[in-house]
């Protein structure tokens, strides 16, 4: 249980959950204070991703949390769920073992976006192909955080990193599109500023059975916000109000560019591969090859 009630404060949170939310009831208290810096907005994303579990009446011991490494990643260790913490990179392949082997477990795998779409972009994608039913959260701050700031798949052309001095030459992957060609049969977007919604999303992720993808932007100012002059943390959470529209927004005929949030697929037909597994087993058996 937590035990240092002075840390954190989040009574004034207004939920619509009649159900009082107490933080402590959910996370691992003697890994807090949280390593993050301040600012960071994957503590925002942890927030939503409890709040969200916590509307839905999950009991924590039927979750189970796989992660790699990264600042994100952190997630899994501080949650009080079933949780494993992996390897970079490698966080969709243990995922998918521990669902293989218990399905009745409720499979979520925070991952940044190096972690989900660098070194563990292979996983990613056939995890999607698969329709594996796991909440896979990919919280793009468009850099690698922990290891200082370096360039990942997201960070997108034109922007500074520590390895990319003189400005990045490489484009950039769209998250949704990525995971919506792959398979995933659940894609939304959202981004810090839009906590609310932010749970919304993940509330409808974790009930959906297959492959469900959540794209949380979460703001780095430590070193994306730094090297690229977006400002601090709430400057560049304004930048996420200012720069996302809902789907099909009006605003996308002025410009195009603007970031579209919500949901862009949400097919409950596809087959989910645990299910389809269990009824290949069961033909086995019975020996009718
Ligand atoms: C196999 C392997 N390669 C590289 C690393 C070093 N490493 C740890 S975390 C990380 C990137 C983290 O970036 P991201 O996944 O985007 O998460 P963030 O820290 O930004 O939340 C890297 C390259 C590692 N731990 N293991
Ligand atoms: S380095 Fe960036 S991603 Fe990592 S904790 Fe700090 S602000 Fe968050």
């Amino acid at each position: 249980m937590y035990d240092d009630s002075s840390a954190f404060d989040v009574k004034d949170y207004v939920s619509d959950d009649t159900r009082p939310f107490d933080f402590k009831d959910y996370v691992r208290g003697r890994y807090f204070p949280h390593m993050w810096c301040p600012g960071c907005g994957h503590g925002i994303v942890l927030n939503c991703l409890l709040r969200a579990i916590h509307e839905l009446g999950l009991d924590k011991s039927e979750i189970v949390m796989t992660s790699g490494i990264g600042c994100s990643s952190r997630i899994s260790g501080y949650v009080d769920f079933h949780s494993l913490h992996s390897i970079h990179g490698r966080a969709l392949a243990f995922a998918t073992g521990v669902k293989l082997s218990k399905p009745s477990l409720t499979a979520i795998v925070p991952m940044g976006d190096g972690d989900a779409l660098a070194i563990g972009g292979n996983h990613f994608i056939h995890a999607a192909r698969r329709n594996i039913d796991i909440t896979a959260i990919v919280m793009n701050n468009r850099i690698y955080g922990m290891t200082g700031g370096q360039f990942s798949p997201l960070s997108g052309l034109g922007k500074k990193a520590t390895t990319a001095p003189y400005t990045t030459i490489d484009n950039e992957f769209n998250v949704v599109e990525l995971a919506k060609a792959a398979g995933a049969s659940f894609v939304a977007r959202s981004t810090t500023f839009h906590a609310r919604e932010a749970k919304d999303y993940l509330k409808k992720a974790i009930m959906h059975k297959g492959f469900s993808v959540v794209e949380i932007l979460s703001q780095c100012p430590t070193y994306f916000g730094r090297k690229n002059k977006e400002g601090d943390a709430p400057q560049m959470m304004e930048l996420y109000k200012a720069n996302t529209v809902p789907i099909g927004s009006k605003k996308l005929e002025e410009n195009p560019n603007l970031i579209q949030r919500g949901i862009f697929v949400e097919d409950k037909d596809r087959a989910e591969y645990c299910e389809a597994y269990d009824k290949i087993i069961e033909t086995a058996m019975k020996g009718n090859a």
